[in-house]
Parts: C-alpha cells; structure tokens; sequence
C-alpha cells in the first residue's frame, strides 16, 4: 500500500542497518532495530489478518495494546536488512492482553531474539511520556571492549571518561551511559535492567555484549552510539599511543553543562 510516513521511516531502518554493518558492529546478525509505527499505521493495516500464530512475549507491558512495530527479524543480517528491509524484518501488532503478538506484513519473519528488552523499552517510553518511537540494540568493538575492565563496570566511570574525552560526547549524550552486569542474551531479566537504566541513562550498556539506546527516530539512536564510540576511540587512540589521555578537566564540563544547559 501506499503509505510515504512508515516507507519512510523503513527507509531509514535500512539506512542505519548499513552503517551499523559498516561501523563493524553487526557481525552476523548481531543487533537489532524496532521502530513504534503506531501513529503511522492507516486503517488498511489495522483492518490487516495476522499472517502468523498468536505469540508471547514473554512478559506483560501494559501500554503497548494495540500497538504496531517494525522489527527486525530474528538471525536476519543486518546488512541484509539495509537492502531488503521487508524481507529482514516484519510488522507485527501486539494483542489486547499486552503479552503477546502477532505478525500481519509483509512476510512471516519473526522478529528479533531480543524482543522483549525492546518491547519493554518501547513499553517505558509510552509510560513515561516521550514520544521517542526507536530501539536500537548493537555491538560496537570499542565500547564493548571497555566492559571487559572491571574498573569501568562501576557505577559512572565510563560515562565520565567518555564525556571528557570530547565536548560533544558530553552535550549530546547528556544522560550518559548505564551499564549492567552481564545478563543472558534475550532473557526477561535483561529487559528488566534495561529499562531501569533508560530511566537515568541515554544509551544502556550490556557487560561483554553490546548497547541499548532509544531515540525520536532510529537516527537519533544511532547518533547517540557514534557519539559514545567516536569518545571510546579516542581514548584507545591516545592509549595505543603509550599515554593516558588527560580528559577535560572537571571545571571544562561543568562550564559546558551549564552553557548547553545539560540535564546532569
Ligand atoms: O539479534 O544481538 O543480542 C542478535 C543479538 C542478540
Ligand atoms: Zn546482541
């Protein structure tokens, strides 16, 4: 059907699948991308049969009724999903009793094994307000590999490093970067900690796995992740030079959370 607002925001899934292919952060079919398409959907598609069995979710999210998704298919590539966005992904509608869903476009593709850490986060922002509509979920090398030092794992350290190696890092992931112990791979649990995070970080990271951000768009949410890698980097560059960056100092950033006037 003819629909410019959802072929558009397909459009741009497909845009951010190739750059998370080419950052190198989409081994295989590492990561995934749901997008809130509710407030796109016409009467045609709500008026659509499901083209698949009714399946749970795996956990109860109560703001989600009647709400509409594109997801990314499970074991689908990512750079797959850059060329043929319909072939790789599925809409899929969630049913009224809120724990589970259906797929009704365009094919039976199931969609992502991470499914209900990216419901619950779609769940969060509807509860809390915001009108963000994007999950992403990827593995970049750099900030991965920062998760395998246990002096990063604690609370705020990494935030604060990467803040200070770049203003920008600092004014555009203002709420900065949660971290949570290493939990199994689509499990409720992990849902549950993501969503704790998101209340006080912009983008979530998963110990030894990868990050969780959320955005107006699926842009913005990729924005954010190069942002915090683009910090990562230079702090890797300056140690594989032999040295220990010096990072801005403390008065540098408070001199820009007020001039940007930053949340935190
Ligand atoms: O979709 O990234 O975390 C594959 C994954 C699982
Ligand atoms: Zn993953």
């Amino acid at each position: 059907e003819n629909n410019p607002a959802l072929a558009k925001q397909v459009a741009e899934v497909a845009e951010v699948a190739g750059y998370l292919w080419q950052k190198g952060w989409a081994e295989r079919n590492g990561g995934n991308i749901t997008i809130n398409i509710t407030d796109v959907v016409t009467d045609e598609i709500r008026e659509m049969k499901a083209i698949s069995d009714k399946m749970q979710i795996g956990t109860t999210l109560p703001h989600l009724k009647g709400c509409y998704f594109f997801c990314k298919g499970t074991n689908k590539r990512m750079r797959d999903l850059a060329r043929w966005p319909m072939e790789n992904g599925s809409v899929i509608r969630i049913c009224d009793d809120c724990a589970s869903y259906e797929i009704i476009a365009d094919q039976v593709v199931r969609p992502t094994s991470e499914l209900p850490a990216h419901l619950s986060m779609h769940n969060y922002l509807i509860g809390s307000g915001s009108n963000y509509k994007a999950a992403m979920h990827t593995h970049p090398i750099d900030l991965v590999a920062m998760t395998h030092n246990p002096a990063f794992l604690e609370k705020d350290v990494l935030t604060k490093l990467l803040w200070s190696m770049i203003p920008e890092t600092r004014a555009f992931c203002p709420r900065g970067l949660g971290i949570i112990p290493y939990k199994l791979p689509s499990s409720i649990e992990l849902a549950e900690a993501t969503v704790k995070e998101l209340a006080d970080y912009d983008v979530v990271m998963w110990e030894k796995h990868g990050v969780c951000a959320v955005g107006e768009n699926v842009m913005e949410a990729f924005d954010m992740v190069d942002t915090l890698s683009k910090s990562a980097q230079i702090y890797l560059t300056a140690k594989s030079m032999g040295f220990e960056p010096t990072g801005m100092a403390d008065e540098l950033m408070e001199e820009l959370k007020v001039a940007f006037n930053l949340p935190k």
